[in-house]
């Protein structure tokens, strides 16, 4: 497995569409646990495919990562619950929305409440490429919606208002000509 660095905006290769994935194999495998186990480094709770460059409809995502408080003197103990969506659709969203102070790899330390579907229902091939299909709510929904967009090239601040939009932008324009500077 490899720690892969991750895109950050502004950059065009996060505006891409990704296109669907014909088959599952021992290739895309890898990927999933190259972005997986980049995802657990950053740390995150979610990762699709363009965030490493590859412009595939693949994401991961795992909100149960934490290292439990272990016993005195013994190893944390590492609870892990990844979840795998290749070529995911959602095929139905609730006209509830919720609200949610979202966070996003490809723009660090930067935030903004983003409404969604509170509930939706999703359609996806897995791990071994068999069909799935099941409702999520919660953070679970938030974050796949999150994720989705990234295979639309859609960013979280796409989502907020013009001016909120303009600062975030502004902002990752700025940190980014200084890091070249440095
Ligand atoms: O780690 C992440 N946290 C997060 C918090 C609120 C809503 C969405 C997310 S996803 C983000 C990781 C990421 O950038 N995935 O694309
Ligand atoms: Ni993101």
């Amino acid at each position: 497995m490899a720690i892969l660095p991750i895109i950050e905006a502004p950059d065009p290769r996060l505006r891409v569409v990704s296109a669907p994935v014909a088959g599952v194999d021992d290739d895309l495998r890898r990927l999933m646990d190259d972005m997986l186990e980049t995802m657990y480094d950053a740390p995150g709770i979610g990762l699709a495919a363009i965030q490493v460059g590859v412009p595939k409809r693949v994401l991961v995502i795992d909100l149960q990562r934490r290292d439990e408080p272990a016993e005195e003197g013994a190893e944390p103990v590492e609870v892990r619950e990844p979840h795998y969506f290749i070529n995911p659709e959602i095929v139905w969203a609730s006209d509830e929305l919720a609200s949610y102070n979202e966070g996003c790899l490809s723009v660090p330390e930067l935030f903004g409440d983003v409404q969604r579907p509170a509930r939706i229902r999703a359609r996806w091939l897995d791990y071994d490429g068999s069909a799935r299909e099941e409702a999520f709510d919660g953070l679970m929904a938030t974050c796949l919606q999150h994720e989705m967009d990234h295979l639309e090239g859609v960013l979280f601040f796409d989502h907020l208002s013009k001016l909120k939009r303009d600062m975030i932008v502004k902002k990752l324009t700025k940190a980014k000509r200084q890091k070249l500077a440095a």
